[in-house]
Protein backbone atom coordinates (compact mmCIF):
# COMPACT_ATOMS: atom_id res chain seq x y z
CA UNK A 1 0.00 0.00 0.00
CA UNK A 2 1.34 3.68 -0.92
CA UNK A 3 1.63 5.87 2.17
CA UNK A 4 -1.47 9.19 1.61
CA UNK A 5 0.69 12.02 1.07
CA UNK A 6 1.31 14.69 4.45
CA UNK A 7 -0.85 16.66 4.37
CA UNK A 8 1.83 19.31 6.43
CA UNK A 9 4.75 18.89 4.27
CA UNK A 10 4.66 22.62 2.26
CA UNK A 11 6.50 23.71 -0.24
CA UNK A 12 8.00 27.35 -0.02
CA UNK A 13 8.39 28.42 -3.60
CA UNK A 14 4.72 27.13 -4.80
CA UNK A 15 2.69 28.32 -1.81
CA UNK A 16 0.49 31.17 -2.26
CA UNK A 17 -0.22 34.82 0.42
CA UNK A 18 1.21 35.20 3.53
CA UNK A 19 2.07 31.85 4.48
CA UNK A 20 5.50 31.57 3.12
CA UNK A 21 7.72 30.72 5.68
CA UNK A 22 11.15 32.88 6.48
CA UNK A 23 13.75 30.82 4.80
CA UNK A 24 17.68 32.31 5.37
CA UNK A 25 19.15 32.63 1.73
CA UNK A 26 22.84 33.59 1.14
CA UNK A 27 23.77 35.75 -1.61
CA UNK A 28 27.57 36.25 -3.38
CA UNK A 29 28.43 40.00 -4.48
CA UNK A 30 31.10 40.44 -6.85
CA UNK A 31 32.69 43.49 -8.85
CA UNK A 32 36.04 43.72 -10.81
CA UNK A 33 35.04 46.68 -12.99
CA UNK A 34 34.68 50.45 -12.04
CA UNK A 35 34.21 51.85 -9.16
CA UNK A 36 33.89 48.42 -7.16
CA UNK A 37 33.28 49.25 -3.40
CA UNK A 38 30.39 51.82 -4.81
CA UNK A 39 28.32 48.70 -6.67
CA UNK A 40 28.81 46.52 -3.33
CA UNK A 41 27.71 48.77 -1.10
CA UNK A 42 24.70 49.89 -3.61
CA UNK A 43 23.93 46.37 -3.94
CA UNK A 44 23.36 45.72 -0.43
CA UNK A 45 21.59 48.78 0.18
CA UNK A 46 19.46 47.84 -2.72
CA UNK A 47 18.71 44.57 -1.13
CA UNK A 48 17.87 46.47 2.10
CA UNK A 49 14.99 48.44 0.23
CA UNK A 50 13.68 45.47 -1.33
CA UNK A 51 10.21 44.01 0.91
CA UNK A 52 10.11 41.20 2.31
CA UNK A 53 14.02 40.76 2.29
CA UNK A 54 15.73 41.53 5.78
CA UNK A 55 19.42 41.53 5.63
CA UNK A 56 20.64 39.94 8.62
CA UNK A 57 24.68 39.91 8.04
CA UNK A 58 26.88 41.10 5.43
CA UNK A 59 30.79 39.82 5.49
CA UNK A 60 33.71 41.63 5.33
CA UNK A 61 35.07 42.94 1.72
CA UNK A 62 38.00 40.79 0.09
CA UNK A 63 39.83 41.24 -2.99
CA UNK A 64 40.41 37.88 -4.35
CA UNK A 65 41.68 36.42 -7.47
CA UNK A 66 39.67 36.19 -10.91
CA UNK A 67 38.38 32.69 -11.18
CA UNK A 68 37.38 30.99 -14.24
CA UNK A 69 37.86 34.10 -16.11
CA UNK A 70 39.05 35.75 -19.42
CA UNK A 71 43.08 36.43 -19.49
CA UNK A 72 43.70 40.04 -18.24
CA UNK A 73 40.49 39.68 -15.78
CA UNK A 74 41.20 42.63 -12.97
CA UNK A 75 40.80 41.11 -9.31
CA UNK A 76 37.49 40.95 -7.83
CA UNK A 77 35.80 42.19 -4.60
CA UNK A 78 33.54 39.86 -3.10
CA UNK A 79 31.48 39.79 0.01
CA UNK A 80 28.73 37.49 1.29
CA UNK A 81 25.18 38.84 2.40
CA UNK A 82 22.97 36.80 4.13
CA UNK A 83 19.57 37.28 4.16
CA UNK A 84 16.11 36.11 5.94
CA UNK A 85 13.42 36.29 2.87
CA UNK A 86 9.66 35.26 2.24
CA UNK A 87 10.50 35.87 -1.60
CA UNK A 88 10.10 32.78 -3.55
CA UNK A 89 13.13 31.55 -5.15
CA UNK A 90 12.25 33.06 -8.59
CA UNK A 91 11.26 36.62 -7.17
CA UNK A 92 14.54 36.64 -5.26
CA UNK A 93 16.75 36.01 -8.58
CA UNK A 94 14.33 38.05 -10.29
CA UNK A 95 15.63 40.96 -7.81
CA UNK A 96 19.24 40.00 -7.63
CA UNK A 97 18.93 40.23 -11.76
CA UNK A 98 17.56 43.85 -11.52
CA UNK A 99 19.92 44.91 -8.63
CA UNK A 100 23.09 43.87 -11.50
CA UNK A 101 21.20 46.30 -13.94
CA UNK A 102 20.88 49.21 -11.71
CA UNK A 103 24.42 49.25 -11.53
CA UNK A 104 25.08 48.68 -15.24
CA UNK A 105 25.97 45.29 -15.38
CA UNK A 106 26.49 44.34 -19.21
CA UNK A 107 25.25 40.81 -20.26
CA UNK A 108 27.89 39.92 -22.42
CA UNK A 109 30.36 36.65 -22.59
CA UNK A 110 30.42 34.87 -19.22
CA UNK A 111 33.14 35.53 -17.16
CA UNK A 112 33.51 38.59 -18.48
CA UNK A 113 34.47 41.40 -16.35
CA UNK A 114 31.63 42.85 -14.43
CA UNK A 115 30.16 45.88 -12.68
CA UNK A 116 28.39 44.03 -10.51
CA UNK A 117 26.78 40.13 -10.24
CA UNK A 118 24.95 39.15 -7.69
CA UNK A 119 24.55 35.32 -7.28
CA UNK A 120 22.13 33.13 -5.13
CA UNK A 121 24.00 30.66 -3.12
CA UNK A 122 21.51 28.97 -1.39
CA UNK A 123 17.81 29.45 -0.04
CA UNK A 124 17.49 27.71 3.16
CA UNK A 125 17.17 23.87 1.69
CA UNK A 126 16.53 24.39 -1.50
CA UNK A 127 17.29 22.27 -3.96
CA UNK A 128 16.21 23.05 -7.82
CA UNK A 129 17.33 23.11 -10.83
CA UNK A 130 15.71 24.67 -14.05
CA UNK A 131 16.31 27.26 -16.62
CA UNK A 132 16.99 30.68 -14.81
CA UNK A 133 18.53 28.99 -11.55
CA UNK A 134 19.99 26.03 -10.01
CA UNK A 135 20.20 25.84 -6.19
CA UNK A 136 22.42 25.46 -4.96
CA UNK A 137 24.96 27.51 -6.72
CA UNK A 138 26.35 24.44 -8.98
CA UNK A 139 30.22 25.85 -7.89
CA UNK A 140 29.86 27.71 -4.48
CA UNK A 141 30.85 24.60 -2.82
CA UNK A 142 34.28 24.79 -4.80
CA UNK A 143 35.04 28.45 -4.36
CA UNK A 144 37.23 30.04 -1.79
CA UNK A 145 35.49 33.83 -2.46
CA UNK A 146 32.22 32.70 -1.71
CA UNK A 147 33.29 30.29 1.72
CA UNK A 148 35.60 32.53 3.33
CA UNK A 149 33.49 35.38 3.73
CA UNK A 150 30.02 32.95 4.48
CA UNK A 151 31.99 30.88 7.33
CA UNK A 152 32.63 34.86 8.43
CA UNK A 153 29.09 35.46 9.19
CA UNK A 154 27.96 32.05 9.47
CA UNK A 155 30.21 29.80 11.11
CA UNK A 156 26.97 27.07 11.14
CA UNK A 157 26.57 27.45 7.34
CA UNK A 158 26.12 24.15 5.20
CA UNK A 159 25.58 23.73 1.41
CA UNK A 160 22.49 21.07 0.85
CA UNK A 161 24.17 18.14 -1.03
CA UNK A 162 27.87 19.58 -0.33
CA UNK A 163 28.42 19.93 3.48
CA UNK A 164 29.32 22.53 6.05
CA UNK A 165 31.46 25.81 4.70
CA UNK A 166 33.80 24.96 7.22
CA UNK A 167 34.52 21.71 6.03
CA UNK A 168 34.27 22.55 2.31
CA UNK A 169 36.60 25.30 2.82
CA UNK A 170 39.69 22.54 4.10
CA UNK A 171 39.33 21.50 0.47
CA UNK A 172 39.74 24.77 -1.72
CA UNK A 173 42.59 26.93 -2.17
CA UNK A 174 42.26 30.47 -0.42
CA UNK A 175 45.63 31.50 -1.53
CA UNK A 176 43.87 34.29 -3.74
CA UNK A 177 41.14 35.70 -1.30
CA UNK A 178 42.18 38.59 1.51
CA UNK A 179 40.44 40.72 3.20
CA UNK A 180 40.56 44.48 3.53
CA UNK A 181 40.18 45.52 6.13
CA UNK A 182 40.42 48.88 5.14
CA UNK A 183 36.98 48.39 3.69
CA UNK A 184 33.75 47.81 4.89
CA UNK A 185 29.92 47.57 3.70
CA UNK A 186 27.49 49.39 5.88
CA UNK A 187 24.03 48.69 6.88
CA UNK A 188 21.41 51.57 7.24
N1 LIG B 1 32.68 35.53 -10.36
C1 LIG B 1 32.66 34.81 -11.47
C2 LIG B 1 33.84 34.22 -12.08
N2 LIG B 1 35.02 34.43 -11.33
N3 LIG B 1 36.21 35.25 -9.52
C3 LIG B 1 36.24 35.93 -8.36
N4 LIG B 1 37.38 36.05 -7.70
N5 LIG B 1 35.12 36.52 -7.84
C4 LIG B 1 33.91 36.43 -8.48
O1 LIG B 1 32.90 36.95 -7.98
C5 LIG B 1 33.84 35.69 -9.69
C6 LIG B 1 35.04 35.12 -10.19
C7 LIG B 1 31.41 34.56 -12.17
O2 LIG B 1 30.34 35.13 -11.64
MG1 LIG C 1 29.02 34.91 -10.25
MG1 LIG D 1 25.86 35.78 -11.61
Amino acid sequence: MTEAPTPYELDADTMTGGMRPIRQAVLSIGSNLGERMDRLQGAVAALEDTPEVTVVAVSSVYETEPVDAPEGSGPFLNAVVLIDTTLTVHTLLDRALAIEDAFGRERSERGAPRTLDVDVIVVGDRVAADDQLTLPHPRAHERAFVLLPWLEIDPEGEIPGQGFVADLLGGVDTSGVAKRDDLAILLS
